[in-house]
């Protein structure tokens, strides 16, 4: 793939939080957590649990000597529970002891007490008394009775979507070190270190320079680590201050599934109206965010929902209402396209609806309301350069949708039990936080003065290939060999108050923030050329190639002559430059403006073979459209690509998160909870990019990629019901995913 980080990863020899080298004696932490889902605590002993040989100590809510409050967005969830908790799994105690399995044996000697309370685990529930976070939500545009007066059809129905869990390869893991000056070092595998700092800092009551956060890479995240990962750099950074030693915290895979946040399960009701001549007119919707028992990010993912509640259609007159909901589950967190996919589903779910009812094909309507350049989002920003319907025409064309058509209707005629369906996903993502102040980033870049280079960012590598793109873009505007190019750590003390490493953003912003650093070191060196060639001051300098070139012509001089020439001039070799997304803003109360520097847009056709004696699927293909722009790490877009895929088809087919009546997580193994594994990806995954031209708003040209691709997994329920229905004319079912194998085989067998 051409990850930076390949030759390491093959070998095993790249270090995560589990690998940092310890310091003598380094304790080791285990996290004591609620037994139910809502309760008054009455009494908790833990002497005996202190006595246990080999625990050093245990801390709860009253050893915290700053605040003990980790909520950003709001503050309502504490790092360990007072007196009430409010989920499964949430933290109450932090035992420190001697090795790992010390401490986690000593845990069933902790003592509680509790008065069992009422708990909702269902979104609606939650709405009817009254359990919200934040404000409601509308964002709307056009009259909507209007438009239902001049509509043909109108349908409507619910939908369910899921929760997801990350799995993450690296568990939630977290080593601090004390330092001297009570200062704390944490190893922390988070996508966002200064959100670490932050959150450790408060509950320390320190100031943020007291605390030094590093990150070298992370094993995954997904979303799973822009908020989460505070909770278990908070806790050993605690304990690490209050005993003057080194502690490990690394929660095991069945404690990260129990403890940890999913993707937003949603309920949601819609009412859609079309013209004759099937334009959709009118669309209404509100969905319910099961928000877990705190904030976490909800309101900001709730809000990325609005904004993709038409996905890459155009409906002059909609009503969309969202409402984070508070229940008694884990606080549910960032995932991968960060509630846009949630409202896709929703919407294509209402034209599958309105298809079925006018008895023909939810292509039809698709592609007659695709967004055309100059036609506004509800949150009144136009399609600029749009490419919504490039991708559908390209994917319909090169990919011979018409005749795919006709072998499916041909197959299916002759083909008793095993029904095939295809469907087209197109997606509309948009590329910015929507939260316009975290679009902020900036990037530390030294040469030294043999001619390799730093480069520092607040970019957080976790597989996606942004240390790659990094060393790209230096690379490209020194026009030097990569080889020469090392991409630090991401650490707090070279780079200050820098926005998580998510919203696909990493690279657009740390790689302009390099950029900007990079021709400024640039340009002091092609200032030095004159005096070291002996040349004429207005001349032209150029490097092209590691070579100095003089007004066009080649030189016997290397870019490394010229760095050593330049320090020897006492020349700044090294640069810090910032960047902010220019041209963004969103004005709340209205609810419109320009949030998204560009939207990233591309479609997938998707055709799966349904054997409709078991249940049990075959994806047959998914081929996809996809806009990158100018692509600077064109494998790594593959990779992204490829694999945003593979995670959408996972959420929307196999992916079943299940929890017994008293709220305990049932699917906290991987033997009951399915991810898509090498025999589920699709028989024919085939991406083309488009060829488009530079996008003037990314990196070099290049677009982000690493949530848009998610969204093509969601055809895949589209065209598992289309086979379905293939075989049962009359299919009744919800509108629900997971679309397992037990819910096909009930779907195609009941009513
Ligand atoms: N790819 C890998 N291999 N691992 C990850 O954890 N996270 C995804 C995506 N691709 C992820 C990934 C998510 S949720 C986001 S927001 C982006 O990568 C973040 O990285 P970027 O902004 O550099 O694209
Ligand atoms: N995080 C965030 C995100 O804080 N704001 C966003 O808009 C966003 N979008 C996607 C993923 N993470
Ligand atoms: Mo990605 S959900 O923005 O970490």
């Amino acid at each position: 793939m051409n990850n930076l980080d390949q030759v390491l990863h093959v070998q095993g020899l790249s270090t995560f939080v589990d690998d940092v080298p310890l310091p003598e004696d380094t304790l080791h932490a285990a996290v004591f957590v609620a037994p139910a889902a809502h309760g008054r605590i009455t009494h908790l002993n833990v002497s005996k649990a202190r006595a246990f040989a080999g625990i050093r100590d245990i801390f709860t809510w009253q050893h915290i000597p700053g605040k003990n409050q980790i909520g950003h967005i709001l503050h309502d969830e504490p790092l360990l529970a007072e007196n009430i908790f409010e989920y499964v799994g949430q933290p109450i105690a932090v035992i420190i002891g001697e090795t790992p399995a010390i401490a986690r044996r000593a845990l069933k000697l902790i003592e509680l007490e509790y008065q069992a309370l009422p708990s909702i685990f269902d979104a609606r529930q939650a709405y009817a008394q009254g359990k919200i976070i934040g404000q409601e939500r509308v964002f709307s545009c056009g009259d909507l009775a209007a438009g239902w007066s001049q509509c043909q059809y109108i349908v409507s129905n619910s939908v369910e979507s899921g929760a997801q869990e990350h799995l993450y390869l690296e568990t939630q893991s977290a080593v601090a070190i004390p330092l001297e000056g009570n200062r704390i070092k944490i190893f922390s595998s988070t996508q966002s270190p200064a959100a670490v700092q932050k959150t450790a800092a408060d509950v320390l009551g320190v100031a943020f320079n007291q605390i030094e956060v590093d990150v070298l890479r992370i094993g995954g995240g997904f979303g799973g680590k822009e908020d989460q990962a505070n909770v278990w750099a908070a806790m050993a950074a605690l304990a690490a201050a209050k005993l003057k030693k080194a502690v490990k915290l690394i929660l095991p895979r069945s404690k990260d599934l129990a403890f940890t946040g999913k993707r937003h399960p949603y309920s949601s009701d819609f009412k859609i109206g079309l013209t004759a001549n099937l334009k959709i007119l009118a669309y209404q919707v509100t969905y319910y965010q099961n928000a877990g028992a705190f904030a976490d990010l909800s309101t900001a993912i709730l809000e990325r929902t609005m904004f993709h509640c038409t996905n890459s259609y155009f409906i002059p007159n909609v009503h969309a209402k969202g409402i984070a909901c508070r229940t008694n589950l884990p606080p549910n967190t960032a995932f991968r396209g960060f509630g846009g996919p949630q409202a896709m589903f929703v919407l294509e779910c209402a034209i599958y609806e309105a298809a079925r009812k006018l008895n023909i094909s939810p292509l039809e309507i698709q592609k007659q309301n695709l967004i055309a350049e100059g036609e506004t989002f509800p949150y009144g920003m136009a399609a600029k350069n749009n490419r919504a319907q490039t991708c559908w025409d390209l994917a319909w064309h090169d990919y011979q949708v018409d005749e795919k058509i006709r072998k499916v209707n041909q197959f299916n005629h002759s083909s008793p039990r095993q029904k095939k369906g295809l469907a087209l996903m197109p997606v509309c993502f948009g590329i910015s936080f929507t939260n316009t102040l975290l679009n902020q980033a900036s990037a530390l870049v030294h040469v030294y003065n043999d001619g390799s280079v730093s480069i520092s960012s607040g970019a957080v590598e976790m597989g996606q290939g942004v240390n790659e793109k990094l060393r790209k873009v230096a690379a490209s505007i020194f026009s030097i060999s990569e080889a020469r190019i090392r991409i630090e750590s991401t650490n707090t003390t070279r780079i200050a108050n820098m926005s998580p490493t998510a919203a696909s953003t990493g690279a657009d912003l740390n790689g302009n923030a390099t950029r900007i650093a990079c021709e400024e070191i640039l340009k002091r060196l092609k200032a030095a050329m004159p005096k070291f060639l002996g040349t004429e001051p207005n001349d032209k300098y150029e490097i092209k190639n590691e070579i100095l070139y003089h007004n066009t012509g080649k030189t016997r001089f290397t870019w490394e002559e010229l760095v050593l020439h330049a320090y020897r001039q006492r020349i700044s070799l090294s640069a810090h430059a910032f960047y902010a997304t220019p041209g963004i803003y969103f004005d709340k109360t209205s609810e419109k403006g320009n949030p998204f520097a560009y939207h990233v847009n591309g479609t997938a056709v998707i055709e799966v073979t349904l054997d409709c004696l078991r249940g049990i699927f075959e994806i047959d293909t998914v081929a996809v459209v996809h806009d990158a722009g100018k692509r600077l790490a064109p494998l790594i877009d593959l990779g992204q690509v490829e694999g945003g895929i593979v995670q959408g088809l996972g959420w929307m087919t196999l992916e079943e998160i299940q929890h017994a009546a008293d709220g305990k997580l049932l699917t906290n193994t991987l033997s009951t909870y399915k991810v898509p594994d090498i025999f589920s990806i699709p028989k024919n995954l085939q991406v083309k990019f488009l060829n488009s031209e530079e996008n003037q708003d990314g990196i070099l040209g290049a677009k982000a990629v690493g949530e848009p691709p998610f969204m093509y997994g969601i055809g895949v329920y589209f065209a598992l019901r289309n086979a379905m229905q293939a075989f049962k004319p009359d299919l009744r079912m919800p509108y629900a995913a997971p679309l397992t194998h037990e819910k096909i085989l009930k779907g195609l067998y009941s009513g």
